[in-house]
């Protein structure tokens, strides 16, 4: 047998002979959605709102995938890379050929990634988008590794992904640092993620709009009209993706630039995940850890507002400061690194009455309960969403707030199954919205039930890198595991 020959029988024996933890219904139903949205190689978000590969939902979805096979959760983020374009960018979404161009718009036919894209290196045999998301990959990467070694090893899994994910962030630090400040841009609503988030309103009205008729959205077919962005932000959106595609995804000119909090915290993540990822390459991480402290430094310098106890995101292009509160700017609470009082008035935003944290709201909402622009339905305009209440449940534990990520970890499990994991939910009843059996909710309700044993979710100086890159779920008690 060559080596191909056996590395593939002995990850097949590895995936016959996986052997499941003990199960809950909870469990099961949540192994069941990923199951379901598995395509063959990548899983989908949803399979109706969302049938493509999304770049951060597969860097979520890995992390829970990681519990049910660690095969899977390796080849989730290898298919991803796969499609990585050669000036380092990882594409938001990877297209499947199978999917008919209807079924979800933007299609390939409007990103045309391998002809607009080709002098930024899109690949030639697959159709991608062609802006990225928060790169959650190499924290991921890691995770997905630290849950069987002895596989990722066996199947290189982290030297083939290291120079890739590597690029991935000489691109994002080197042609997206657009403020000169250290921190990187996004330039479209939908690379931060969280497309609708009042956050953007202001710099978003300065675009002018494509024409209705220009366009056909497909998300209405699938979503409520009251659960997704208006037809105006729509316009904004296929107005700034079609520019950026006419200007050949050149990085740099475009009239949306952003400096967000939660991406730039993912990267600082990552960053500190890459430097785990090196030296158990045999390489020193050293230098990525330093980097990582430095970017840490410059996010509290350029987005920190102390008067609103939060990040704030930053306009380029001419607002400075954007004055309203979107979870993105409690999001670096993940941040072992940050500075002590900056840990702390995160925690005093979260509990007070914006956020309500455990008095009128038991997840995070996405934005300002007391904002003008408060909807408790709309596209990340104030629903509760699962992947930041993740994030946010372990910086609580990061930063020694075991008792608050309890709370938030019981009611994401609570939430996740009554909601039959819903892409969203209303921040006070818990009431479903978008998407139902939706991809990173069921991962990540996988995760939180995988706690790790010896994780006791405090942070000590000397284990701080440590406690943010191991397994989440560390917890105080046993409330909430069904
Ligand atoms: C655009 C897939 C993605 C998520 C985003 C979420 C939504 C897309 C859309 O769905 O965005 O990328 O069509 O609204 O906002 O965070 O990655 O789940």
């Amino acid at each position: 047998m060559d080596r191909t020959a056996q590395l593939t029988a002995r990850v097949t024996e590895r995936e016959i002979a996986y052997d499941p933890p003990p199960t809950t219904s909870l469990h099961v139903r949540a192994a069941r959605v990923l199951q379901t949205n598995w395509t063959g190689a990548s899983t989908v978000p949803s399979r109706s709102l969302y049938p493509h590969q999304w770049s951060w939902d597969s860097a979520f979805i890995a992390i829970g995938l990681r519990h049910l096979s660690p095969l899977r959760a390796q080849t989730e983020l290898e298919t991803l890379l796969a499609a990585q374009w050669a000036d380092g960018r990882v594409p938001h979404i990877v297209f499947h050929p199978s999917v008919p161009l209807d079924a979800y718009f933007p299609s390939p036919d409007f990103w045309r990634s391998s002809a607009a894209g080709r002098a930024a290196g899109a690949p030639r045999t697959v159709q991608t988008s062609g802006i990225v998301q928060p790169p959650v990959h190499a924290l991921a990467a890691w995770l997905v590794h630290r849950a069987d070694p002895g596989l990722s090893r066996a199947r290189g899994f982290l030297a083939r992904v290291y120079p890739r994910l590597a690029a991935w962030h000489r691109y994002l630090l080197h042609r997206r640092d657009l403020g000169g400040g250290g921190l990187v841009s996004v330039v479209h609503p939908w690379e931060q993620g969280m497309d609708n988030s009042p956050c953007w309103d202001a710099p978003l009205a300065r675009v002018s709009p494509a024409p209705a008729r220009s366009f056909r959205r497909a998300d209405l077919a699938h979503g409520s009209p009251e659960d997704r962005p208006t037809d105006l932000d729509y316009g904004r959106y296929v107005r700034l993706a079609a520019d950026y595609r006419d200007g050949e995804y050149a990085d740099g000119g475009g009239e949306f630039a952003v400096e967000d909090p939660a991406f730039n915290a993912l990267l600082i993540a990552s960053e500190h995940a890459l430097a785990e990822i090196a030296r158990e390459l045999g390489a020193p991480g050293t230098a990525r850890h330093a980097r990582a402290e430095r970017l840490t430094a410059a996010l509290v310098e350029r987005l920190w507002d102390a008067s609103y106890g939060m990040f704030l995101c930053r306009d380029l292009r001419g607002g400075g400061p954007v004055r309203e509160r979107g979870v993105t700017g409690l999001v670096p609470l993940l941040l072992p690194g940050l500075p002590r009082e900056v840990a702390a008035a995160l925690v005093r935003t979260l509990r007070g009455t914006h956020f309500g944290l455990g008095t009128t709201t038991q997840l995070v909402p996405s934005y300002d309960l007391l904002g003008d622009a408060f909807d408790p339905h709309r596209y990340w305009r104030g629903p509760a969403w699962f992947n930041t209440s993740w994030l946010i449940e372990r910086g609580l534990r990061a930063h020694g707030e075991g008792q608050l990520a309890d709370g938030v970890r019981t009611a994401f499990l609570r939430t996740a199954d009554s909601s039959g994991f819903a892409e969203y939910v209303d921040p006070h009843t818990g009431a479903a919205c978008g998407a139902p059996a939706f991809g990173w909710t069921a991962a990540l309700t996988l995760d939180l039930l995988h706690g790790e044993p010896g994780t006791n979710g405090r942070m000590d100086k000397g284990d701080s890198h440590d406690t943010l890159l191991s397994h989440s779920g560390g917890r105080t008690d046993e409330g909430g595991d069904r």
